[in-house]
């Protein structure tokens, strides 16, 4: 969210620096903001007078009498006569001030050599991350575009200084923390402690960051002396998490030689990292903490992160063991994992998820923050105090993968923010085989978070110490300022992309370096000894007793004999299965409700219940027609969807809208959020004021993004059954940028990771002559995705309806009704499982008159009808039919009207097929049969190759036995969607009326 962020009141000494930066005539000295970079190095510096007026507001004779005759003028406020500026606040440098021309010259000297220490401190907190010593091999090709290196010793020229300053002493200005409790240091000293905060292991890149008092944080932390140092206990600490960290992979390697793991090895230090960031963060007091990550090193953080049982880890590898569960599963470095645990280091309990994955890269990333935000929400954890997200990353992806920075522009959005995540990129400085050279154009593959002002910490990930402290800043960033940070870990990749692979094909002198390198484990440990905090045989012991730890666990694991891919459970759902996994019962009560809460919804939809609210006229408008029909006993679309959010939330489901622009509705039909006229940001929900006792509602605009909103909102639901959480496509075309969402984790994610999802999608579709975007949501790509057999009448048994929806993988509905709308909805929560579900939802079919329902079809005993049979003249005399036009959503309404302009009622019967998958078989087949004479035609607006017309062919035979041929009545086939001209749009809806009613068109024909 873009905040103008007026921090007059906390920044008053900024303000008057700002002042003297334009200088007492109004001219601005510089164009940039204080605090946001470095100043320019013709020393316009706003921080220097920032330091001045600081220290003058302190005590106004600490400062050079120019500056106090200054800022006296300058604080009397804008009327009070204006001095000259001091020197250093000017753009022209101080050899143009005429106050400092008229100093004694030493002391224009004086302020001269500070103001170039003062610049010389800032070049170091903005640049010392340049030639900070991050990559263990040293061979780092990050490229800063050849800029200018500005700090070190050999650089001070840069600032105007020279070594015969580096013995003079220097006041330090109150944006650094170097001095510890010392006010002055000579030169040689401020660069010498300059040189250990920012150019050792650690570089730390935050001065882009807008808020001021963040900055001072950050510098606190990093400059303050010997802060980065840590105790003997956490060294101890340390080498053991070092040590359980590499033997595993170790461990590995020598059982499964041949095995693709994707190891860590070269980044060993990532479980102490993460393990510093959750003791930390639990000792602030986080209960949860949910984890996505990629392959890389994935089994180890299963293993001593979250602490899977190594067993159940190391019988993955057998190749032989039979899964035990429903589904197809999935490898082994994509499962996830839920484990609750005391944390040792805080005492308290956490829960641990790390969540399942597809291969696609950064693709769970808006999912974890989905099922966080929700967790949150559940628990009333408003500032994210007690649930947080962490992310992992690879280097080229995080780099490369667009999702990454749709998800960081949910993380500061009210209905979106998780309250920080912190992120931690394995940057092995490689990608399968490429290069970093050629795999992006920003320096850093950590550039991209910079757009949200998160911190980014780069560490050499050889060093555990600077490591582990890196992280523990990083938890702590995240629970004091609520905002996303990153932990850079520069490391390498001691084996190719897996260990399969020869890296030396590709990066010969880097593998070259790396086959030299001494594992980090091994450097820590002789650190350590050397130190003497350790000796030779506790290590070796140490290391011995992990390695019977996996041993045992191995001989163990052969002991397992089937496989439980819900041990690999993310998300558990407690109470809402049996304990088998099966669902309670297989039956599914009406979704209608009473005839009093149709009316108390609608009239609640058709009021504003709240005093002194002023709405648009216009609004004004249709909430008296809501009214009106509300009156009538009947619901448009709008109400419809209403009636089905109203009654779940009276009944304690929470709902959940989110997509672009949904509290309007794209097409200004919903108005789920009442804006004032006259007050800005007063608005009123009134979904919210349905009774005393319900549910919260939900609803949300969300940004410009659907891979990463529909990711969030995948996660969301899957963190409760007990919840409606809806993701609206602007237009259903759109979804396609969210593709990898749909096909990795929507269609496939029960039978990959056994976990259930009741998300569903509003897709926005119909072919009406807007052109071939905004018309089709792509019905053809759901369709094929489902899984139910073309070719097999399903066995019809007494609960088949409920049975059939529990075997599929997803519902895909396209229905033609407000009542058909309202009961899909509502079944979502009262079946007994959760299945997402795919509504192809109309545009124009929201004002149509035709397009109402009463509210006899939503009470008590109304249901879901999976196909809507003709019921006009047709259906009494069935035998009289010549055709029946199957179709569905839409169209229905073209051919029906048509019809009756042809007369032709008695002769053609037409039904809707509402939930097209799970294909409703007998449904369909009684339809068919009950017309014996007719023949049986299907009917789209959709291109023959699209829509619904290749997956529902095959069925429709199936139904019938293919007793009788099936006939086509559409578009012809199509590369694009939909035609850009309205008038071939027309001419092409003509022609296929036209087949669907010429009663011979089919005949001869085989
Ligand atoms: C979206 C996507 N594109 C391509 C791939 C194929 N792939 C798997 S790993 C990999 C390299 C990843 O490099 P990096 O992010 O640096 O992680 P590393 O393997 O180095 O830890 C690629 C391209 C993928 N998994 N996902
Ligand atoms: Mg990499």
């Amino acid at each position: 969210m873009h905040r103008f962020r007026t921090t007059f009141k906390r920044l008053r000494p900024l303000t008057a620096a700002q002042r003297v930066q334009q200088g007492p005539s109004g001219r601005r000295a510089s164009g940039r903001a204080s605090g946001t970079s470095e100043p320019s190095l013709n020393r316009t510096s706003s921080n220097y007078a920032e330091e001045m007026y600081l220290a003058w507001r302190e005590n106004p004779r600490s400062v050079h009498q120019s500056w106090d005759v200054f800022f006296r003028s300058s604080d009397a406020g804008p009327g009070a006569a204006s001095s000259p500026a001091p020197p250093g606040a000017s753009a022209q440098g101080p050899t143009s001030s005429p106050v400092l021309m008229d100093a004694p010259p030493n002391v224009a000297k004086l302020v001269e050599d500070h103001l170039a220490v003062q610049s010389l401190i800032r070049a170091y907190q903005v640049r010392g991350h340049h030639i900070a010593k991050l990559d263990p091999l040293e061979i780092s090709c990050v490229d800063f575009d050849d800029a200018p290196c500005t700090v070190g010793f050999q650089n001070l020229g840069f600032h105007g200084l020279d070594e015969s300053h580096l013995d003079e002493v220097f006041r330090l200005p109150t944006t650094t923390f170097i001095g510890g409790g010392q006010s002055t240091l000579s030169l040689r000293e401020i660069v010498r402690r300059l040189e250990v905060a920012y150019c050792g292991h650690i570089g730390v890149e935050f001065m882009f960051i807008n808020d001021v008092q963040q900055c001072q944080w950050i510098r606190q932390k990093f400059e303050t002396p010997g802060i980065t140092e840590c105790s003997v206990e956490e060294k101890q600490t340390l080498l053991s998490r070092m040590i359980q960290s590499t033997r595993f992979e170790e461990f590995l390697q020598r059982k499964w030689s041949s095995e693709k793991r994707f190891g860590l090895e070269g980044c060993e230090s990532l479980i102490p990292a993460l393990k510093t960031i959750i003791d930390k963060s639990s000792q602030s007091g986080v209960e949860s903490v949910i984890m996505g990550m990629p392959h890389r090193g994935r089994l180890n953080v299963l293993a001593n992160v979250i602490r899977k049982e190594l067993e159940q880890i190391f019988c993955q590898f057998d190749s032989k063991l039979e899964a035990a569960d429903e589904g197809s599963g999935d490898v082994k470095y994509h499962l996830g994992m839920y484990h609750r645990r005391m944390n040792r280091v805080s005492d308290r309990y956490v829960t641990l998820s790390l969540m399942a994955n597809p291969s696609h890269l950064e693709a769970v990333d808006p999912v974890v923050q989905g099922k966080t935000k929700a967790e949150q929400f559940y628990r009333g954890d408003v500032e994210g105090k007690r649930v947080m997200s962490v992310l992992l990353h690879g280097d080229a992806a995080f780099a490369g993968q667009g999702v990454v920075y749709e998800t960081f522009h949910l993380s500061n959005l009210p209905s979106y923010s998780t309250h920080g995540t912190v992120h931690v990129v394995v940057n092995n400085q490689i990608g399968f085989t490429t290069d970093p050279r050629v795999a992006r154009s920003s320096p850093y593959p950590t550039d991209v978070a910079r757009v949200v002002n998160a911190p980014i910490f780069h560490v050499n990930a050889d060093d555990p110490v600077a490591v582990t402290y890196v992280c523990s800043v990083a938890a702590e960033w995240r629970n004091t300022f609520h905002k996303d940070v990153v932990v850079d870990l520069v490391c390498y990749r001691r084996n190719g992309h897996n260990e399969m692979d020869e890296p030396m094909f590709t990066q010969p002198l880097m593998y070259k370096q790396i086959r030299k390198q001494k594992g980090v484990l091994q450097k820590f440990a002789d650190k350590l000894m050397a130190e003497g905090l350790v000796t030779s045989q506790e290590f070796q012991e140490q290391v011995a007793q992990y390695d019977k730890v996996c041993e045992e666990a191995f001989t163990r694991s052969k002991d397992e004999k089937i496989l439980h891919i819900k041990h690999w459970l993310d998300s558990p759902w407690p109470g809402f299965f049996q304990l088998d996994g099966r669902p309670r019962s297989l039956s599914c009560p009406s979704t209608g409700i009473a005839e009093d809460e149709l009316s108390h919804i609608g009239n609640t939809a058709a009021s504003v219940p709240v005093e002194e609210f002023t709405i648009h006229g216009g609004l004004a408008r249709i909430l008296r027609g809501r009214g009106l029909m509300v009156g009538r006993r009947l619901c448009d679309w709008a109400l419809g969807e209403y009636m089905a959010f109203g009654s779940l939330l009276t009944e304690g489901i929470h709902v959940r809208l989110s997509g672009q622009d949904v509290e309007r509705g794209t097409f200004s039909h919903r108005h789920h959020v009442l804006h004032d006229q006259n007050i800005d940001k007063k608005t009123c929900i009134p979904m919210n004021h349905l009774s005393s006792d319900q549910a919260p509602y939900s609803v949300c605009n969300s940004s410009l993004s659907e891979y990463g909103v529909l990711g969030f909102e995948l996660g969301f639901a899957m963190s409760s059954p007990s919840a409606l959480v809806l993701w609206e496509a602007q237009f259903g075309d759109f979804h396609n940028t969210a593709q990898c969402i749909i096909d990795q984790f929507i269609s496939s994610g029960q039978t990959k990771w056994v976990r259930q999802n009741g998300i569903v999608l509003l897709l926005p579709h119909g072919m009406e002559g807007m052109g071939p975007e905004h018309s089709s949501a792509r019905p053809e790509r759901f369709l094929q995705m489902c899984n139910d057999d073309p070719d097999v009448f399903p066995e019809v048994s007494e609960d088949f309806v409920v049975r059939q929806l529990h075997d599929c993988n997803w519902i895909v509905v396209n229905c033609s009704t407000p009542a058909n709308y309202f009961h899909v909805l509502r079944r979502q929560i009262l079946q007994p499982y959760r299945k997402p579900l795919i509504v192809f939802t109309p545009k124009s079919l929201l004002r149509h008159p035709e397009v109402k329902s009463s509210f006899d079809e939503m009470l008590p005993g109304t249901h879901f009808r999976r196909v809507i049979p003709e019921e006009g003249p047709a259906a009494s005399r069935p035998q009289e039919v010549k055709r029946v036009i199957f179709c569905t959503g839409k169209i229905y309404y073209d051919l029906s009207r048509e019809r009756r302009s042809r007369g032709l009622e008695q002769e053609v019967a037409i039904a809707r097929v509402e939930q097209l998958s799970p294909f409703p078989f007998d449904l369909v087949k009684e339809e068919a049969n009950r017309y014996g004479n007719s023949d049986l035609v299907w009917c789209q607006e959709e291109h023959k190759n699209q829509g619904y017309y290749d997956y529902i062919r095959p069925r429709l035979k199936t139904a019938i036995s293919r007793t009788r041929p099936v006939w086509y009545a559409g578009r012809e086939s199509s590369a694009a969607s939909a035609t850009g001209s309205k008038h071939s749009h027309l001419l092409e809806l003509q022609r296929f009326m036209d087949s669907a009613f010429d009663l011979e068109a089919f005949s001869g024909k085989l």
